[in-house]
C-alpha cells in the first residue's frame, strides 16, 4: 500500500528500524509514545532491545531511561525489560517484566499523578530528554502530524526532546484526522491562563502536533495493531459492585445531588469498571458524558446507544471486536470523542470544574478510608497510581472499588491501616465492595470505621475489624482516629509470614 508520508522532506528520512535505534545511546533518556496500550511505537523498542542485548553481550553497558504516557505493551515495556534494557522507568507501568524488576531492584521506578508528568519534564525535574519515539497515523505533504490512537504526553515529548524518531503505522486508521485535541495554550507558572474548558466536548485546541522538521532523525514505516486485549465479560462480584453503584446513583438523584444526566464520568479500566457502564447502559440513562483517560469498549457501546453522548479521553483501550465497531463507524465516533493530552485529559482544574465522578480501583483500604492502589503489602509495586489520584482529589465524588477480598479469602482488602498511601481519607468518598457501599461524606473518622467495616468487609473478616477497632477506641487516647500502632499492620505481618492475614 502507499506510503503515508507525503511530505517530501521527510520521505528522505524513512529507514528502518534498526538504523533509527542506532540514534539513541546508553544513558540516553527517551520519551515515547504509548498509553493503556495503544499508540505505541511498534517495531523501534524491539530493534533496541537487540541492540541493549548486542551491546551486553560485547560487555559494554546499554540501558535507556523510559519515559512514556501510561502502560504500553509487550513489544515496548516487555521487550526491553527482557532485554535488560531500561534503568528508569516513568510515569505508569503494568508489564509483568518490568514489574519483577522493579520489586527485585534491577529498575528504578518513579511513580507520577499522570497530569503532572509533563509539568515535570517542562519544568526540567526529571533531567534532559534526549530522543522522542512517537507513533503517528500519517504525515501531510506540510508536514503536519496526524496522531494516533492516544496522545499520552506526545506533545510534551516533542517540544522537549532534543531529536525524534517518529514511527508512520498504517495499522491505524487514517480516518482518526480530526478526533484529536492537542492544546497549545499551557505555560509553566507565573504564566499560566485558565483553560477555558466547562464541558467535556469543547474543543480547545488543534488536531495536529507541530513539529519542528528539523528535529526529525527518522522517520520509520510500520504496520501492526495496537495491545487489543479480548473483553472479559463482568463476572458476578463486578456485577454487584456496579448494582451498589447504580442504587447510590439514583439516590443521589432523587436527593438532587446529580441531575439525572449524572455528571462527567471517569472510570478506570478492568472488570468492576465494564460491570458498571453496561448498568449504565441498560439503567435508563441518557445523555451522559465522559471525561476519562480511556475509552473501553463499554464506552463505544453508550455512545452508539445514546447513553453517552460525548466522551474526552487520551486513549483507547479495545477489544478486536471493539476496534472493528470503532473503524466500521469512525465518523460517527469522530463526532463524538475527543483524545487529549495526558496534562488536560487529567488536569485538575478542569476535573474540579466539570465535576467529574471518579471511579477507581484499589487493593486495600483501611477502616478510616485511605486508600493503598499501588503497593502489595506496603513495598512490591503494583502498576501505578495513574491518573486516579487526579480525577479522586479533584473529582466531585471519588468512588473507589474492589472485592471484598483478594487471592480466595487469604487477604482482606479492608485493613485496620493500609501499609501505603495513595489516596489519603480527605481524597475517598464512597468506598464499594460486593458487600456493600460505604458513603463517607460528612463522617468522622470513627463514624466512617464502622460503617466501612459493615457495609464493605467480607464476613470473614468482619468481627476482626470491629474488634481491633473497639479495643483501639478503648486505649482511650488519639480518639481522633484510633490505633493500637504495634498491631495495626500486623495483618500484612501475617500474610508475609503465614500467606493469610
Ligand atoms: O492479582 O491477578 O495476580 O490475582 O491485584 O486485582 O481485583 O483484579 O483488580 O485489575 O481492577 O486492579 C488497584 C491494581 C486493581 C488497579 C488495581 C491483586 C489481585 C490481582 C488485581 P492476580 P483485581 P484490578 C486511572 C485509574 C491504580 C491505577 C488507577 C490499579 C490484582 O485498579 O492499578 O487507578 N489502580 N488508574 O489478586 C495483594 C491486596 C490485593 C491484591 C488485589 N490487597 N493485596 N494483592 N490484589 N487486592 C484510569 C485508568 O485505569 C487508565
Amino acid at each position: 500500500s502507499e506510503s503515508r508520508v507525503l511530505c517530501p522532506q521527510l520521505k528522505s528520512k524513512i529507514m528502518t528500524a534498526e538504523q533509527a535505534a542506532a540514534f539513541i545511546s546508553d544513558g540516553d533518556t527517551v520519551g515515547m509514545s504509548g498509553f493503556t496500550g495503544a499508540g505505541y511505537p511498534k517495531s523501534l523498542p524491539r530493534a533496541l532491545a537487540d541492540r541493549a542485548g548486542a551491546e551486553h553481550k560485547a560487555g559494554r553497558p546499554f540501558q535507556i531511561n523510559l519515559w512514556t504516557g501510561a502502560s504500553t505493551a509487550p513489544e515496548l515495556d516487555g521487550v526491553l525489560a527482557e532485554a535488560q534494557g531500561i534503568n528508569m522507568r516513568l510515569p505508569f507501568q503494568s508489564d509483568p517484566t518490568c514489574r519483577k524488576q522493579i520489586n527485585n531492584g534491577q529498575m528504578h521506578y518513579i511513580d507520577i499523578h499522570l497530569s503532572e508528568v509533563s509539568q515535570y519534564a517542562w519544568s526540567g525535574f526529571l533531567g534532559k530528554l534526549n530522543i522522542a519515539v512517537i507513533e503517528v497515523t500519517a504525515i501531510h505533504e506540510d508536514g503536519r502530524l496526524i496522531p494516533s490512537s492516544s496522545i499520552g504526553n506526545n506533545k510534551t515529548w516533542i517540544e522537549q526532546a532534543d531529536k525524534i524518531i517518529l514511527e508512520v503505522n498504517k495499522g491505524q486508521n487514517l480516518k482518526l484526522e480530526g478526533m484529536h485535541d492537542i492544546y497549545y495554550g499551557t505555560a509553566l507558572p507565573p504564566h499560566r491562563k485558565p483553560i477555558l474548558m466547562t464541558k467535556t466536548d469543547d474543543r480547545i485546541g488543534d488536531s495536529y502536533f507541530r513539529i519542528p522538521p528539523e528535529k526529525i532523525l527518522a522517520v520509520v514505516e510500520t504496520d501492526a495493531p495496537d495491545r487489543n486485549s479480548p473483553f472479559t465479560p463482568p463476572d458476578a462480584t463486578s456485577r454487584q459492585i456496579a448494582d451498589h453503584i447504580l442504587d447510590f446513583f439514583q439516590f443521589e438523584i432523587n436527593k438532587g445531588r446529580l441531575p439525572k444526566e449524572l455528571l462527567p464520568l471517569q472510570s478506570g479500566v478492568g472488570n468492576i469498571p465494564n460491570a458498571v457502564l453496561e448498568g449504565l447502559d441498560t439503567g435508563g440513562y441518557k445523555n451522559l458524558t465522559a471525561y476519562t483517560e480511556v475509552i473501553q469498549d463499554g464506552m463505544l457501546k453508550m455512545l452508539k446507544s445514546g447513553t453517552l453522548s460525548s466522551a474526552s479521553a487520551t486513549a483507547f483501550s479495545l477489544s478486536p471486536v471493539a476496534l472493528e465497531e470503532l473503524n466500521d463507524n469512525i465518523d460517527f465516533y469522530r463526532e463524538r470523542i475527543i483524545l487529549r493530552q495526558q496534562d488536560i485529559s487529567n488536569h485538575p482544574e478542569v476535573a474540579r470544574r466539570l465535576g467529574v465522578i471518579a471511579m477507581n480501583g484499589l487493593l486495600e483500604a483501611d477502616i478510616y478510608g485511605n486508600v493503598n492502589s499501588t503497593h502489595v503489602m506496603g513495598t512490591r509495586m503494583m502498576n501505578g497510581i495513574g491518573g486516579s489520584g487526579d480525577f479522586a482529589r479533584n473529582g466531585y465524588l471519588s468512588i473507589f472499588v474492589t472485592p471484598s477480598i483478594a487471592k480466595n479469602g487469604a487477604i482482606s482488602s479492608i485493613v485496620p491501616m493500609v501499609s501505603h498511601v495513595d489516596h489519603t481519607e480527605h481524597d475517598t468518598k464512597v468506598i464499594v465492595t460486593e458487600q456493600g457501599l460505604a458513603d463517607l461524606r460528612g463522617l468522622s473518622p470513627r463514624q466512617r470505621a464502622k460503617l466501612i467495616i459493615d457495609k464493605c468487609a467480607h464476613p470473614d473478616f468482619r468481627d476482626r475489624l470491629h474488634d481491633y477497632f473497639e479495643r483501639a477506641c478503648a486505649t482511650g487516647r488519639g480518639m481522633h482516629t484510633p490505633h493500637i500502632l504495634g498491631e495495626a499492620l500486623s495483618w500484612h505481618e501475617n500474610f508475609e509470614r503465614y500467606g493469610k492475614m
